[in-house]
């Protein structure tokens, strides 16, 4: 089944999707085997790549290398044009729309189509708002654009409403990869009360505890990545769904 197609047809029925992030410049490519056992046996319903910093062709490799090992979509959740790999399921095709970085919000998206025009990659458009969290994180400094405030959330709503009424399919809330502070309860709350389409949130979360608050708050989608860099236990807690 296509990928955005799963997404809003779990979104519909109440299921929550967890999404475990890899970022192709932190990981041992000979340590794929073995973690990606771990992501089969886990509640993880997606894997997704990518990242702010990320050598050219590392994530084609890898990608391969995961496809070798799952049957779980592989979705592309690039930092840069570079990390664009026909060899996945899906691509987020993130627009910064808490930036005003026009590369961020256009013109990296025009550079990226020279690429996809031959892939049978699936697009999914996908409004991307990062929020502070206490550190400054790799995206910004990727992006040169700030965070918006996490104290402040009408700016943030109307950002995700924006999307929703430009045709994005999804929007991402986003904390920053290794945030100190998760994205709040009430942000994620206000904004999926306005949203028609799915939320995903990610960064920072680190605890079995805090991925069930933000599916509680209204998070369709969880993306958890620096975690298992940290401490690959975190997998027992998550432990796959029984239907
Ligand atoms: C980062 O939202 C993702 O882009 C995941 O963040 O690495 O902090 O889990 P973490």
């Amino acid at each position: 089944m296509l990928v955005y197609k799963h997404i809003l047809e779990a979104t519909a029925k109440g299921k929550k999707l967890f999404a475990v992030l890899i970022d192709p410049d932190k990981f041992e490519l000979a340590h794929t085997e073995n973690f990606i056992k771990k992501v089969n046996v886990s509640m993880a319903s997606h894997i997704f790549v990518g990242g702010s910093f990320v050598a050219d062709n590392a994530t084609e490799i890898l990608v391969k290398t995961i496809k070798r090992h799952t049957d779980l979509p592989v979705v592309l959740f690039p930092g840069d044009v570079s990390q664009i790999t026909e060899n996945a399921d899906a691509l987020l095709f993130l627009s910064l729309l808490s930036g005003r970085n026009a590369d961020y919000l256009i013109g990296k998206h025009v550079k990226a189509v020279s690429k996809l025009r031959d892939t049978d990659l699936e697009v999914i458009p996908t409004g991307y708002i990062l929020i502070e969290s206490g550190v400054k994180t790799a995206v910004s400094i990727a992006t040169g654009t700030s965070a918006m405030s996490r104290t402040k959330v009408q700016p943030i709503l109307d950002t995700a409403s924006a999307g929703q009424f430009l045709g994005m399919r999804l929007i991402y809330l986003e904390a920053g990869s290794g945030a100190k502070q998760p994205v709040t309860n009430a942000i994620i709350k206000a904004v999926k009360s306005e949203l028609q389409i799915p939320l995903i949130v990610g960064g920072g979360l680190r605890t079995k505890s805090q991925i069930e608050n933000a599916y509680a708050s209204g998070a369709d989608v969880v993306v958890v990545g620096t975690a298992f860099e940290e401490d690959e236990g975190l997998f027992k807690e998550l432990k796959k769904n029984k239907d």
